[in-house]
C-alpha cells in the first residue's frame, strides 16, 4: 500500500529518562533532534506528508510514537502500551488521532499491546507476544480489527528482544526483512525473506515507505543484500534512538 501521511512527535527534553535494556549512555537531545529532522525529511522525500506533534515531557519515550497507536489508511486504533511509564501515551495522542481520523477504535484496559509488536503486511497483521504485549492485547486487537476485514495472527517475539519489529520489517509484495533468529521461528512461511547479515540484527527495524526502504546506518552487508534485491535505500543515522532501543519504525505512524 502507498502511504500519504505520517505522524511523528518531537523528542522530549526528558529523553534521558527513557527506557532501555542495556545502558549505553544517555541520548543527546540536540543530536536526537537533528536525526529526527533528517528522518522526517526522508519520509517527506518518500512522498509522505509529515505531521510533527509537540514533545510530551511527562513521557520520556513518547518520541517512539508507534507504540501508542496502530494506523491504517482511514482507520486508527489507540493501543495499550505495556510499560507502566508509557501507558498514558495513548490517551495523550488521542486528540491528534481524532483530528486525523475522525473516529478512533479503543481497546479494553485489561489489554497490553505496543505498536512495535505489530507487523502489518499486505495480507495480515502479525502480532508478537513480548514483555510488552500479552495474549489479552492480541485478542483485543483481533476483535477490534475483525469488522474492518483485517486478519490478526499471533507470533512470538524472540526472547530478550524488545519488540517483534525490532527483528523484522515488511518490504511489501509478500517480502519481509528479518533476523535469522526470527525467521527460524517459522512465522514467515509463504513470505520471501531477506535475512539481516550476521551481527547486523538491529538492521531489521527498517521501514518500507512507498518506493524506498529506510534503513539505519552501520549495517553495510544488510544494505548490500537489500540493494541486490532491488530496493532503493535511504540510510539514516539514528544513534540516539538506538540508545533507547528505538529504530526507524518506532518514530512514526504511517498511513
Ligand atoms: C521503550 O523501551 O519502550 C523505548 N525506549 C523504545 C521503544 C521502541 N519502539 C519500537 O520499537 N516500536
Amino acid at each position: 500500500c502507498r502511504f500519504t501521511r505520517a505522524i511523528t512527535r518531537r523528542p522530549a527534553a526528558t529523553i534521558a529518562r527513557g527506557l532501555r535494556a542495556i545502558d549505553l549512555g544517555d541520548p543527546d537531545l540536540t543530536l536526537f533532534e537533528r536525526q529526527h529532522a533528517a528522518y522526517r525529511a526522508a519520509l517527506e522525500a518518500a512522498g509522505v506528508a509529515v505531521t510533527l506533534l509537540p514533545p510530551l515531557e511527562a513521557f520520556p519515550d513518547s518520541v517512539f510514537i508507534e507504540d501508542a497507536a496502530l494506523c491504517f489508511p482511514g482507520l486508527a486504533v489507540a493501543l495499550k502500551p505495556g510499560a507502566p511509564s508509557r501507558r498514558g501515551e495513548s490517551a495523550a495522542l488521542l486528540p491528534d488521532l481524532e483530528a486525523a481520523f475522525g473516529r478512533v477504535v479503543g481497546l479494553p484496559e485489561t489489554a497490553s499491546i505496543d505498536g512495535g509488536d505489530i507487523l502489518t503486511t499486505d495480507r495480515e497483521v502479525l502480532v508478537g507476544l513480548s514483555a510488552r504485549t500479552d495474549a489479552a492485547g492480541i485478542e483485543a486487537l483481533a476483535a477490534a480489527l475483525a469488522p474492518f476485514g483485517y486478519r490478526v495472527r499471533r507470533a512470538e517475539t524472540p526472547a530478550g528482544v524488545l519488540h517483534l519489529k525490532s527483528d523484522c520489517a515488511t518490504l511489501g509484495d509478500d517480502a519481509v526483512l528479518a533476523t535469522p533468529r526470527l525467521a527460524a521461528a517459522g512465522c514467515f512461511a509463504g513470505y520471501r525473506v531477506v535475512e539481516t547479515a550476521g551481527g547486523e540484527e538491529a538492521a531489521a527495524n527498517a521501514i518500507r515507505v512507498n518506493d524506498r526502504v529506510l534503513l539505519a546506518a552501520g549495517f553495510p552487508r544488510t544494505a548490500e543484500r537489500l540493494d541486490k534485491a532491488g530496493y532503493a535505500l535511504t540510510v539514516l543515522d539514528l544513534s540516539e534512538a538506538a540508545k533507547l532501543d528505538g529504530g526507524l519504525s518506532c518514530l512514526s505512524l504511517r498511513f
